[in-house]
């Protein structure tokens, strides 16, 4: 059984730039959501349901075709959140330092610049989905954007930042100005947890 993480911080922490009720919902609704349509469809499938969200995610092709879709949005679901929340921190922002920052401005050349390709990315985006950092295979800095729940971990990719462009993740306050939330993430994201990610694969 998968069961809700815990929010790293209190539903208000980020205010003004997200709000507490798009945080509470966010969390307590839709991520608690993923998680219950991901064990439904895992009933039946105990030989699943011991594997992790990795495991679920990078073999999809190999999973019983009555669950594949179900699998890949709500094991998607789950494992976007579960990454997502601990990106976000009360007085974030600034610019990254450590390794990943020095990479960011080796492969973008200034840290202005990725932050413009990434809101680009972010913006443009069709409907539901998220904008991500990743690593490819040979361990070089990537900005792409997945629909959906996908996660870009089933493309062979290593995701270490993204953001959730859903709606639901900035419509109680922002409505149709998803570039308003875009540039007001900016000003929460956890640098900190960026560099722990990166860590992890260099
Ligand atoms: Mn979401």
């Amino acid at each position: 059984m998968f069961i809700l993480p815990k929010l790293p911080y209190t539903f208000g922490a980020l205010e003004p730039y997200i709000d507490a009720l798009t945080m509470e919902i966010h969390h307590d609704k839709h991520h608690q959501a993923y998680i219950d349509n991901l064990n439904k469809a895992l009933e039946g499938h105990a030989d699943l349901q011991n594997k992790s969200l990795e495991y679920l995610l990078t073999n999809l092709g190999q999973l019983p075709e009555s669950i594949r879709v179900a699998v890949r949005n709500n094991a998607g679901g789950d494992f976007n959140h579960t990454m997502f929340w601990p990106l976000m921190k009360k007085d974030g922002g600034g610019e990254p330092k450590g390794k990943v920052g020095q990479a960011i401005v080796k492969k973008f050349d200034h840290f202005d610049a990725f932050k413009e390709q990434f809101n680009v990315k972010a913006k443009s985006v069709f409907g539901s989905g998220w904008a991500w950092l990743c690593l490819d295979q040979k361990g070089d800095l990537l900005i792409t954007s997945t629909a959906n729940q996908d996660n870009p971990i089933s493309m062979n990719l290593v995701p270490i930042m993204g953001l959730d462009v859903w709606e639901h993740a900035y419509y109680l306050k922002y409505q149709n100005r998803r570039p308003d939330y875009i540039n007001a993430w900016w000003y929460v994201i956890n640098w900190d947890q960026v560099e722990e990610n990166y860590r992890k694969v260099n």
